[in-house]
């Protein structure tokens, strides 16, 4: 098993609101599909963040946001109770007081650093927490783009914020590096379809793993960073730590992919209505 970090970066690349990456970065991003940057969020801008995230995921704004309130590893209708990957979808949309805040800031500028200036935009983000001792609070293996409809563009850059330590016990990113640059996307079917579920009963999609398959793991520190791209095969493992994992999301893509998508109704909310058969990719 390989753990993957980066110690030349660090707090030092910050100038404001400004991370700079380096060349070599924006290369490997390019080249594996993902990259990992520690130290970008300082402690006193991580607090505000994690008192909405425990705000969400205790379930205290669960009223308004019906399916976007729901657990990634078990069917919709799972109960609050015994939910063990807590996903809180568009977190800003419920609380506007979470727009433009300093992650999405951070994070927006890195983008334009990895994409052409000034055409990356906010996609979607989302609060993801896995509760201590589930070893089933597991992501299934997939890529970003098998679960998006169909748009001329499609780059994307998806950040990972850990807001707790993300270690391989509590179930950390976990990706292929390189299957972003597989000519096709792999396919991706409802979890369970095996037993006749859809992506009704339940949002995750999983694809079948191939053996040369060489995952890595991606443990970070809280204040650090995961960035990853559309296509790279990823996903996470259970939590089998006695404390919480919790992560901040948020995905920039093109803003006029972003347009496309809108007009097909798809917004990222799990209670967007969408024709799948007509939209997939
Ligand atoms: O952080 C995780 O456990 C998985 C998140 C993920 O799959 C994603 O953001 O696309």
């Amino acid at each position: 098993m390989q753990r993957i970090t980066n110690p030349s970066s660090g707090a030092h690349r910050r100038t404001g609101e400004v991370y700079q990456l380096t060349p070599e970065e924006i290369t490997a991003y390019r080249r594996d599909g993902y990259l990992v940057i520690d130290d970008v969020l300082t402690a006193a801008e991580l607090a505000p963040l994690e008192e909405w995230f425990d705000h969400f995921v205790a379930g205290k704004e669960a009223d308004r946001m019906g399916r976007d309130f729901c657990d990634m590893s078990q069917p919709y209708g799972t109960p609050l109770a015994d939910f063990q990957l807590v996903n809180a979808m568009l977190p800003s949309k419920y609380q506007p007081e979470l727009a433009n805040n300093i992650f999405h800031r951070i994070s927006q500028a890195i983008a334009d650093q990895l994409y052409p200036e000034g055409q990356a935009a906010m996609d979607y983000e989302q609060f993801l927490a896995k509760r201590p001792n589930q070893e089933k609070a597991e992501f299934a293996m997939h890529q970003d783009l098998g679960y998006w409809p169909k748009t001329k563009n499609t780059w994307t850059a998806t950040f990972s914020l850990a807001l707790t330590d993300s270690e391989l016990v509590n179930g950390c990113l976990q990706v292929v590096p390189g299957t972003n640059r597989e000519p096709e996307l792999r396919a991706h079917k409802p979890k369970g379809h095996a037993e006749g579920g859809s992506r009704e009963d339940s949002h995750t999609l999983v694809i079948e793993s191939k053996p040369t398959d060489e995952v890595v793991y991606l443990p970070v520190r809280r204040g650090s960073m995961t960035i990853h791209d559309e296509r790279i095969v990823h996903g996470s493992g259970g939590n089998l730590s006695p404390t919480w994992r919790k992560t901040y999301v948020a995905a920039y893509r093109d803003q006029e992919t972003i347009r496309q998508e809108r007009a097909m109704g798809f917004t990222h909310s799990h209670n967007d209505e969408v024709d799948w058969d007509k939209v997939l990719n």
